[in-house]
């Protein structure tokens, strides 16, 4: 299909360097890459987030939402649905195959970031003691996030793409699996870590990931 006419994505004005790569827009802006759509960024600020009007397109006052000609959508997920099932870059044709593209996807988000970001607010977010209860939560949930990367590891054998071909499910599952860059659980399997790098390694990633840390040093806040 032509791509709609009028599209804008929703991007955090800045956040700090710790989650840059990783913020949600990154995913859109590979898929809408992908797709050969272009966008604008619509750049917004914690007080826009808080706002009737964001809210009345992002109900969370999340990142990303998209404005898609006139079209409101939010949730990372359902938005790369919508570009995919518009996209052959995205999704194959033939009615099976698209199933199984919607399948992965819900499996990233679904089964996979779960645990990957219940690991990564023991990690990041929580700032209480890390005593023996910690370490026992977190020794859980990084076991539990190691018999999904095992299978993965096994759904992927002699693949280059979790259904052969790059599809949608692919732009969720290498974001989801770079929320783990600060551990080993990616880096000790060498056949996901390749599998990482082969979808970073296309040039709509590159370009979305450009833009998406450009934004933000556009608006780092002045050094004092
Ligand atoms: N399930 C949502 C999660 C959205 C989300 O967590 N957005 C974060 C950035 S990755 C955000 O906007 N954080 C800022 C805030 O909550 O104020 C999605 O996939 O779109």
């Amino acid at each position: 299909m032509t791509p709609p006419q009028s599209i804008q994505l929703s991007v955090l004005r800045w956040a700090p360097p710790v989650v840059h790569g990783l913020v949600r827009d990154l995913r859109v802006r590979w898929a809408l890459e992908e797709a050969g759509w272009p966008y604008e960024e619509h750049v917004v600020s914690p007080e826009d987030q808080a706002s009737a009007s964001y809210r009345a397109l992002q109900p969370f006052g999340q990142v990303p939402a998209l404005r898609c000609d006139g079209l409101k959508l939010f949730e990372s997920g359902a938005i790369g649905l919508y570009i995919a099932e518009r996209s052959p870059a995205l999704m194959p044709a033939e009615p099976d195959a698209r199933a199984q593209v919607t399948t992965w996807m819900f499996g990233a988000l679904n089964s996979l970031e779960p645990p990957v970001m219940m690991l990564n607010v023991l990690d990041m977010i929580y700032s209480g003691p890390k005593g023996e209860e910690w370490k026992a939560l977190r020794a859980f949930v990084a076991g539990w996030i190691e018999t999904r990367l095992d299978t993965l590891v096994q759904v992927m054998a002699g693949k280059d793409y979790v259904l052969g071909r790059f599809t949608a499910a692919d732009v969720l599952l290498t974001t989801v699996l770079r929320i783990l860059r600060d551990t080993d659980l990616v880096k000790t399997r060498p056949a996901l870590d390749a599998y990482q790098r082969r979808c970073e390694a296309r040039p709509a990633f590159q370009k979305a990931l450009a833009d998406h840390l450009a934004n933000f040093a556009r608006h780092a806040p002045a050094a004092r």
